[in-house]
């Protein structure tokens, strides 16, 4: 690398620690694990982001501007000010709770704000099951491939099962599965990159659902449109060159 080279790559990065520390000041910084070839979001995003990009950018969700988000009832029924702001109609019991009652556009315009981009269905699996840390990690083995992203067992993820969560968990709070990441099974079904026309794949499960959607096969399509009190996001960011 030249030397003029290395100076703008300095720069360059010094530019983008300012931007991250623009975008999320008074937060718990970028939090991100480096893999093979991308970095990804180490929690889900949570309500404290989701706002300050709301704020940022003037976003009204669609499920402020349409009359609340969703919950499975007697099939979706829509809640009257069920927003990311207010989950389950009321103050949050905490803002590291994940942001959920977006749209997959309203995700991926988050994760744009962000520097980054929605996961891939390729990349989402080798981050949730794969192992790619080095050295020795908390019980996970360099190449190994999990049946779940906490492991061999889904114990210690925020299912319908027997947890302490009774609805959302804070970022943070459950057991860190494969690569030091927190809830890629459950909590809040993460939205992917991946569509098929009008629809767009969603993976990990939820708090609302078993172990077994915790599981690489059973990510499930939904209306790309949709917005639910069970679906959130998570971004990756292209390694930097
Ligand atoms: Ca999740």
């Amino acid at each position: 690398m030249t030397r003029i080279a290395t100076i703008r790559a300095v720069l360059s990065g010094a530019a983008l620690a300012l931007a991250g520390l623009g975008t999320h000041a008074q937060a718990p910084g970028p939090d991100r694990v480096a893999l093979n070839g991308f970095a990804i979001d180490r929690h889900e995003v949570t309500i404290f982001q989701f706002t300050e990009f709301a704020r940022a950018t003037g976003l009204t969700t669609a499920a402020e501007r349409e009359g609340g988000g969703h919950v499975w009832g007697q099939g979706w029924e829509r809640r009257a000010g069920w927003s990311f702001r207010r989950p389950f109609g009321a103050a949050a019991d905490s803002t590291q709770w994940p942001a959920v009652h977006v749209s997959w556009n309203e995700a991926r315009a988050y994760c744009a704000w962000a520097g980054g981009r929605l996961p891939t269905r390729a990349e989402w699996t080798s981050a949730a099951y794969t192992e790619q840390r080095g050295g020795a990690q908390a019980g996970f083995t360099r190449g190994r491939t999990y049946p779940y992203p906490t492991g061999d067992t889904a114990s210690g993820a925020n299912t319908n099962g027997t947890d302490r969560w009774p609805r959302l968990a804070a970022a943070g709070t459950t057991r860190p599965g494969v690569n030091g990441l927190y809830d890629m099974g459950a909590n809040a079904w993460e939205w992917l990159a991946d569509r098929r026309g009008e629809d767009a794949l969603t993976a990990g499960g939820s708090w609302w659902y078993g172990e077994d959607q915790m599981r690489a096969e059973s990510m499930q399509w939904k209306p790309a449109s949709f917005y639910a009190v069970y679906v959130g996001l998570r971004c990756v960011y292209d390694a930097q060159r």
